[in-house]
């Protein structure tokens, strides 16, 4: 984290300067006080005579010190501010650039409320450890040192009384701050906790809704926020017990230092004056104390949050670039090597169990088998969603591993099995898959994926929002949105993973149809349940179990494939049966 304070580090350093600067002009008033009681009030070295001019003069500099510190004091906290917020921007902007490159796995190994709570909740408080430790740490040490210095120079026997009683309150202040420092960690992961259930929640709440399960998910919340509650007053506790404690020794300290500064004065060797000053300065060490364990408690939760940031921050991707920039001579071309796969994150189960095919340029590719079969994993190995556990999968003859993840994925377009649309205009949205698309081109791709007419029946047209999650829309009105999104990437290989699913079949067929005429050239990947999505594909890959059952076109497949017969008659049967 510290490479991010390079461009800051000045801010940084003048912020203390200027600090030093208010504290100075705070440690120089007691002292100006003792001048205005001892020669302007009682007058000490002019037979007790006083001089009102020499009052107004004092107060007259005190103003100004005291306006001069106040200058000194807000300089300090722009200073401290402008360090700290640009710092921590930098964190969040590289932890979030992180984020975005961390495989599915690595997400899912955070959780996605803790990684919410890190970029925002952790920066802060790194933000506040900055500011403090520019400002807060400065000025409570000085005030705590200086005042010491000042106390002990006006009497060196306040000074020893000092000395005796520093001991006890150092070793009780330590002693509530360990206490308390391991529960800041637990109280990031508490938050984290808290983050998790309200995200299911907000995002979920239709399914909250429709299962009547507020109740359920209420207790839930409360139990997660009950729990932050619980450790956050668990560390208030402990700091609360120690302001007490340590103001009760410094004003045991006062009282001995009023007493033995009345004797001095009955015996001449000390001025009422300088007694004064004595007492203002140990407040301001003993306010210098208690500031000492806020500066703790946010340099505690600073020292956990920066462990958390640099997690995310240390976390290496796991699927790395390769170097090759992706220009071919064949494009469109698709190969699977005796490719085996298991989930990272998941037991080491084969999912995919030596699969060999290759796909040509331009041909309609299906892939059929029963639920859980595979299928999804299968495609997400070609853009490099996850990489194979043996084999490999090359594109355009070259491994995938090989190209640069971006050169790669620009040559795949894939609509997704859950449609992931953003709560921007149905334009914006189908924009996205290519940032220099005209009209022209988004009416075009939307009239392919057959979503232009029920777009254009809406009140707002194109222009119609999209709410979040795409909630403004159909299921099926969102599949053909995703789909026009992906044709307009322009890809060479596009890859539709159960995307036509909520379609009827008139409406499917026809966006195949408009699929295989308008983008011939195309290397198209269709992934169904149902065998009318794909009969009319080139080749069909029945994929059974994580095995490749067979490849080959309809005819054949009905004619030699057993899993791909069975799956066909049960699917009559139940036409058969609805109609
Ligand atoms: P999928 O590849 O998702 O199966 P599928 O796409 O053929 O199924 P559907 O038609 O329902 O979309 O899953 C294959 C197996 O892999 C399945 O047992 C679940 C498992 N799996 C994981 O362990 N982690 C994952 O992230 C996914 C997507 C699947
Ligand atoms: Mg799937």
């Amino acid at each position: 984290m510290y490479k991010f304070l390079k461009k800051f580090w000045l801010f940084g350093l003048i912020a203390p300067l200027f600090m030093l600067g208010e504290v100075s002009m705070d440690l120089i008033q007691p002292r100006m006080m003792r001048i205005i009681i001892d020669d302007g009030v009682l007058g000490l070295n002019n037979s007790n005579v006083g001089d009102l001019s020499l009052i107004i003069e004092m107060g007259i500099k005190m103003i100004g010190i005291v306006a001069l510190g106040g200058i000194s004091g807000v300089l300090s906290g722009v200073f401290a501010n402008i360090f700290s917020q640009n710092w921590g921007n930098e964190i969040r902007k590289a932890c979030f650039k992180n984020v975005m490159n961390f495989s599915f796995e690595q997400t899912d190994r955070f959780s996605t409320g803790s990684l919410i709570t890190r970029i925002t909740n952790d920066v802060t408080q790194i933000q506040n450890l900055a500011a403090q430790c520019v400002r807060g740490f400065v000025r409570t040490s000085l005030l705590f040192f200086g005042g010491i210095y000042c106390v002990s120079s006006l009497n060196l026997k306040f000074g020893v009384v000092l000395a005796c009683v520093l001991p006890f309150v150092i070793f009780s202040v330590m002693f509530f701050i360990l206490k308390a420092a391991p529960f800041f960690d637990i109280l990031q992961a508490k938050l984290d906790r808290l983050n998790n259930v309200l995200r299911e929640n907000v995002s979920g709440a239709r399914v909250v809704k429709a299962y009547v399960k507020e109740d359920y998910e209420l207790k839930r919340f409360e139990k997660a926020n009950n729990e932050l509650v619980d450790t956050q007053l668990r560390v208030l506790k402990f700091f609360s017990y120690m302001s007490p404690i340590s103001n009760m020794l410094f004003n045991i300290a006062t009282v001995v230092i009023i007493k033995l500064g009345a004797i001095d004065v009955q015996n001449a060797a000390a001025t009422p004056g300088s007694i004064m000053a004595a007492v203002t300065y140990i407040s301001q060490i003993m306010h210098s104390v208690m500031m000492l364990s806020n500066i703790f408690q946010t340099v505690s939760r600073g020292k956990a949050s920066g462990k958390r940031l640099n997690e995310i921050l240390n976390t290496q991707p796991i699927i790395k670039d390769g170097d090759f920039d992706g220009n071919t001579e064949i494009k469109g071309k698709i190969e699977f090597k005796s490719v085996s796969f298991s989930y990272p994150q998941g037991n080491g189960e084969l999912v995919l169990d030596d699969i060999s095919f290759s796909v040509n340029p331009g041909e309609t590719f299906g892939i059929l088998g029963s639920t859980g079969s595979g299928k999804t994993s299968l495609i997400s190995l070609i853009p490099r969603f996850y990489d194979t556990s043996s084999g490999s999968v090359y594109v355009d003859g070259i491994d995938v591993k090989n190209y640069k993840l971006n050169a790669l994925r620009s040559k795949i377009a894939v609509a997704l099995q859950r449609s992931e649309l953003f709560s921007v205009s149905i334009k914006e949205n189908i924009k996205w898959g290519s940032a220099f698309a005209d009209d022209e081109e988004i009416e075009s791709s939307a009239k392919t994926a057959q979503a232009y007419e029920f777009i254009t029946a809406k009140a707002e047209g194109f222009e119609t929002m999209v709410g979040e999650k795409g909630m403004s829309l159909s299921g099926g009105q969102k599949q053909r949105v995703a789909i026009a999104r992906a044709l307009i990437k322009n890809a060479e290989i596009l890859i539709f993973d159960d995307s036509t699913s909520a379609l009827d079949l008139k409406t499917e067929a026809k966006l195949y149809k408009a699929l295989k005429e308008n983008y011939e050239s195309v290397t198209k990947i269709i992934i169904a349940q149902r065998i009318a999505s794909v009969k009319d594909a080139d080749r069909i890959a029945v994929i059974d179990n994580g095995k490749l059952s067979a490849c080959a076109d309809h005819k054949t497949l009905l004619a030699e494939n057993e899993i791909y017969r069975d799956i066909y008659e049960s699917q009559l049967k139940g036409e058969a049966k609805l109609g």
